[in-house]
């Protein structure tokens, strides 16, 4: 498989303003040097379209598709109704606010994210989409990549160096915290 020529995974959302979320996924994607295809399709509002996506999805060979939605989210599951290609589903709790920049400010679902959690997971029999947790773009890209590992050593060596790194990261901050102590350590993590 060439990894680098065409777009080998779709990333789609609901809404404009998933965007700010769904931006995870592809930062993670093109950091490994992941291409990827990344356009607005609503269940709700491009019906039509949606099944066109599908079939535009099977007619450019992507290997997976990441859909991002929230509240009904019926997105990733239609979209898995309508090909084979796997479909991993991004639950989103920040929804129908376009205008805000700011997340702190800005709209939320009613339920927390758990309506878009739960509506992603609970596909009936037959037709199932797998799902990160709430807002994890970034994670659903990750899983994506170890899919498509699978048909290229070079991405899996990329991963398990990915993997290595982040044991470092926190064998550094364990040294730290070790000689600075709990307290003064604690005092300095920034939260944003
Ligand atoms: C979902 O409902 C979208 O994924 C978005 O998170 C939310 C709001 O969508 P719009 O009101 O912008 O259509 O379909």
């Amino acid at each position: 498989m060439t990894l680098s020529k065409k777009p080998l995974v779709g990333i789609i959302m609901g809404s404009s303003s998933d965007s700010r979320i769904m931006q995870g996924a592809s930062e993670v994607l093109d950091e490994f040097g992941i291409k990827h295809e990344d356009q607005i399709v609503s269940a709700h509002r491009t019906p039509s379209r949606l099944a066109e996506y599908a079939k535009h999805a099977e007619e450019m060979d992507f290997k997976v598709i990441i859909a991002g939605a929230g509240g009904a989210a019926h997105l990733p599951g239609m979209i898995a109704s309508h090909t084979v290609i796997p479909v991993i589903g991004v639950p989103i709790l920040v929804y129908n606010d376009k205008h805000t920049k700011k997340l702190d400010t800005a709209k939320f679902s009613a339920f927390g994210g758990l309506d878009s959690l739960l509506s992603i997971t609970e596909m009936p029999s037959g037709s199932p989409v797998v799902a990160v947790g709430v807002n994890k773009a970034g994670n659903a890209a990750i899983y994506a990549m170890k899919m498509l590992a699978n048909e290229s050593p070079n991405l899996k060596k990329k991963l398990k160096l990915h993997k290595s790194n982040q044991h470092d990261s926190v064998m550094i901050e364990s040294e730290q915290l070790k000689k600075e102590g709990l307290s003064k350590f604690a005092k300095k993590i920034q939260i944003d």
